[in-house]
């Protein structure tokens, strides 16, 4: 889409993605209480999927598929994208979802969120093919953060889960803090490797230890104070756990628009280019400078 026209039709997409995901998520927030059992499935990734994580992919494929200008529904909870009219590397969107992100924190009634990813072209595909990204935070209130053309922003959503949906923008321009205050590391201790290790080390004499097992969360603290999250590549999983197309991506996307990096341990994780949809990838994101320091320890 090069001229002015398709540009502002892009905007206009990704206008309507993020209204159908901040509209979605009171009824989400509110099925949360009585779907904490199994579902007795698992997804693409082998993790058994509760009952919340499949009412949350059911209601946002709904939506989503449901939006001019999406040609796919793409989901950490299925095996392959959902046609949703449109030919995406042309003049539509492929939405990569994780729906319900960090979904293990329900039993002990902690954070999670869910993290979208808009695409311009066919996944699986880098982060460069993205256009916008964006996470619901379900804490002790619900916020919507989006990164877009015009930067990041934060809103509150308020809603009964009934219908009606109240948005205001509690921080129209999002950027990383300057000076690092938290860091949350994934993983057990003894599967770090020793080099990520010795960086750990030196992090936990300098910043505040706050990790809490689900990424949009510990990231959103990290956006919020500035510092680093990582979940490392480990001894027995050199590629890590999150997921490159439904996680790393948007949640990079969303860190660089903010003014920080996000890295693989080596390189940009946007340049990542997956063989499948369900890839996973080390993923380290928070200031530059601590990102910078990561990499030299890795390299
Ligand atoms: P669940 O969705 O299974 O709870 O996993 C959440 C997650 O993918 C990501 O949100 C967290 O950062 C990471 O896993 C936590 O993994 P650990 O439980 O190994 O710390």
């Amino acid at each position: 889409m090069a001229d002015a026209d398709s540009a502002s039709e892009e905007d206009t997409t990704v206008e309507a993605v993020f209204d159908a995901v901040a509209e979605t998520a009171p009824a989400i927030r509110a099925a949360l209480p009585g779907r904490r059992v199994e579902s007795g499935a698992e997804n693409p990734s082998g993790e058994t999927a509760l009952a919340a994580d499949v009412y949350a992919d059911e209601l946002l494929a709904e939506a989503l598929a449901a939006v001019d200008g999406v040609g796919s529904y793409v989901s950490e909870e299925r095996e392959a994208a959902v046609d949703a009219g449109g030919a995406v590397d042309e003049d539509a969107y492929a939405v990569a979802v994780d729906p319900l992100d960090g979904s293990s924190n329900l039993r002990s009634n902690n954070a999670m969120g869910t993290v979208v990813g808009v695409y311009d072209a066919p996944l699986p595909t880098t982060g460069r093919d993205l256009v916008a990204a964006g996470y619901v935070l379900y804490g002790p209130i619900t916020t919507m953060v989006v990164a877009d053309a015009d930067g990041v922003r934060e809103e509150v959503i308020e809603g009964d889960g009934e219908g009606g949906v109240d948005r205001s923008v509690t921080e129209p321009d999002l950027t990383l803090p300057d000076d690092p205050v938290v860091y949350g590391f994934g993983g057990r201790v003894p599967d770090w490797p020793a080099d990520f290790t010795a960086y750990a080390r030196e992090i936990e004499r300098e910043l505040k230890l706050r990790y809490g097992g689900a990424m949009v969360g510990d990231v959103n603290q990290v956006l919020t104070y500035g510092g680093v999250f990582a979940y490392p590549a480990l001894v027995d999983a050199p590629d890590g756990k999150l997921r490159l197309s439904f996680e790393a991506n948007p949640i990079a996307y969303i860190v660089e628009r903010a003014g920080g990096r996000a890295s693989d341990g080596a390189s940009p994780i946007r340049d990542v280019d997956p063989d499948g949809l369900h890839d996973r990838v080390p993923l380290y994101v928070g200031n530059a400078e601590l990102i910078e320091r990561l990499e030299a320890a890795l390299a």
